[in-house]
């Protein structure tokens, strides 16, 4: 199957995918041993705050961007890269990397093991690569569109077999979310039966619903780089997503994925008035 790129710039073909695939899974790796790096010698960190005290940024998170910025521009210097830290910056061929260099920030710098390294794709906003690295817990998820998802070389798939009511969904949150809408979501899982983890990191725990860890994953205000390598995994581990706006490269939105069977009702209880 050949991708073609809207206004015929460039077609990707599935070896190009994959080739992209095999280069973002090494680049993954690297860029999770040097977060790990990090990891062990946060106290030495500076730490900024961005919009708030729950917000933070460290060296780590620069540093291991730039690394995964270098590796990109030298061997595929024509794709776009858009990564939390540094922005959106442009490319021709089609593709953008989507990068989160550290996912779950805060539970990193609170020397928790929840985090990890999120590599994403999209061609014309669609997800076509996904790879999530958890150096914590030597797990390297890894998908491309039309080659299905695994974990460690090893074929994964959603958890069709369980429900709201018998799995475990993960949600996520932050202040961009108001919080009584925020906490009725929670209240709408409990009042049918289930019951609910949140991590800090949201692309491990997509991760997780394409592990068949979660049954699903809901969170109201997302950001691309936080999602896109996830919806590639859930999607190519047969489960359902909520699509990610095509011009969501600048702005968050509502991010959601479930197993086919439990989607429309994790839909119906994690729907809230958009602020
Ligand atoms: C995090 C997301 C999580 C969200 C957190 C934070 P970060 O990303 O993965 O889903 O709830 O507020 O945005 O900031 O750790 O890269």
């Amino acid at each position: 199957m050949t991708t073609t790129i809207q206004e015929n710039r460039v077609s990707l073909s599935d070896t190009d995918l994959a080739d992209r695939l095999g280069f973002a899974e090494t680049m993954a790796k690297a860029a999770g041993a040097a977060a790990l790096d990090y990891f062990t010698r946060r106290d030495e960190l500076v730490i900024e705050t961005k919009r708030n005290p729950q917000d933070l940024v460290s060296e780590a998170d620069k540093k291991v961007e730039e690394l995964i910025r270098a590796e990109i521009a030298n061997r595929f210097g024509a794709d776009g890269v858009l990564g939390e830290e540094y922005g959106l910056t442009e490319g021709t061929s089609g593709l953008t990397w989507v990068i989160d260099p550290i996912d779950g920030t805060s539970a990193f710098l609170n020397g928790m093991p929840s985090w990890c390294v999120s590599v994403g794709a999209a061609i014309d906003g669609e997800p076509v690569l996904g790879v999530i690295v958890a150096p914590c817990f030597d797990e390297c998820y890894s998908a491309r569109r039309g080659g299905g998802a695994t974990l460690n070389g090893k074929p994964i798939r959603v958890a069709d077999q369980l429900n709201l009511r018998n799995g475990v969904v993960g949600l996520g949150s932050n202040d961009r979310v108001e919080p009584a809408a925020a906490a009725r979501i929670v209240e709408n899982l409990f009042e049918i039966g289930g019951t609910f983890i949140r991590n800090g990191s949201g692309a491990l725990m997509l991760a997780y619903v394409a592990a068949g860890r979660l049954v699903g994953y809901a969170e109201p205000s997302m950001n691309a780089w936080d999602c896109m390598a996830g919806y590639c995994l859930v999607s190519e581990a047969g489960g359902t997503v909520l699509p990610f706006p095509r011009d969501g490269f600048h702005a968050p939105a509502r991010v959601l994925a479930a197993t086919g069977g439990s989607y429309a009702e994790l839909e119906q209880i994690s729907a809230i008035a958009q602020s």
